[in-house]
């Protein structure tokens, strides 16, 4: 007689299952270590996310188009977006307070190896999504966040999304595919023949997404209101000498992703 003990790491899993603060650290685990993702429910205050979407507004005029610090965007509308706010958490005590959280260590602790907070640099990115991006980078097609050269030296970071606003299919939302981090998929592109799950991920406002560096995840581009997001994650500590070179590679892949925004631009998400 199994059903009193039985636990939700028996049995397939249910990939559009959320998880909340009460769930147990090893279901949690186990779930990220299988689909590549998590969704938590309800992690952070919503008060704290308050707090950071107004400090979103206020930092938003200390950032300028070519500064290094921030993407940016045209839009249908003709305006000039400013999309991502990098080193975020020079502007916003809560997001200080949220980043030296138990809740967000607890995210850390959930894989073995000794996964770490950034602790300095661009510790921490606040992303506006505005609706109908005629040029430049806002919502990043399928990729993996480790491609572009960097497995060699990134793998497996854990990359987490802070729901500021909620999201989902007409605010814009991540999706990603399960699996894919265990999986030789290209890492760019969704193939038509990829016969893995696409997951989409609403979120609600102090939601949390997690997912694999070699998770293959987009943004699904907003449609009918905007959403605010935080990107941040944990990666493991450079091993011995490896960290020069790790430093070097991430310094020089840096550059080429830091004029991403000015280089490439997304397929239009918005008719009209
Ligand atoms: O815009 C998003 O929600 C995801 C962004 C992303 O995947 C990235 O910056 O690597
Ligand atoms: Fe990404």
């Amino acid at each position: 007689m199994r059903s009193a003990s039985r636990h939700a790491t028996d049995g397939p899993l249910d990939l559009g299952r959320s998880f909340t603060p009460a769930d147990d650290d090893a279901e949690l685990a186990h779930f990220l270590a299988e689909a590549g993702y998590l969704h938590l429910r309800g992690w952070f205050p919503r008060e704290w996310m308050d707090e950071i979407a107004a400090d979103m507004d206020r930092a938003r005029p200390g950032y300028a188009r070519g500064d290094g610090r921030s993407w940016w965007a045209r839009t249908a509308a003709g305006e000039d977006r400013c999309v991502r706010m990098q080193y975020f958490d020079e502007h916003s005590a809560a997001v200080r307070e949220l980043l030296a959280s138990d809740a967000f260590a607890r995210i850390g602790r959930l894989l073995e190896g000794g996964y770490e907070a950034r602790t300095e640099g661009n510790r921490i990115e606040a992303l506006d999504k505005p609706i109908g991006v005629v040029e430049g980078i806002s919502d990043v097609p399928w990729h993996k966040d480790c491609s572009l050269g960097m497995h060699s030296y990134r793998c497996c970071g854990l990359t987490v999304g802070i729901s500021v606003t909620g999201a989902d299919a007409r605010s814009g939302q991540l999706r990603v595919v399960a699996g894919s981090h265990r999986a030789l998929v290209q890492p760019a592109f969704l193939r038509r023949d990829c016969d893995l799950p696409v997951v989409d991920l609403p979120t609600g406002t102090g939601d949390v997404t997690v997912h694999a560096s070699c998770t293959l995840h987009m943004a699904q581009p907003p449609v009918e209101r905007e959403r605010k997001v935080c990107y941040t994650g944990f990666g493991l500590p450079p091993r011995g000498e490896a960290g020069d070179a790790q430093r070097r590679a991430a310094a020089a892949i840096g550059t080429v992703r830091e004029a991403a925004y000015t280089t490439v631009s997304q397929a239009p998400g918005h008719v009209g």
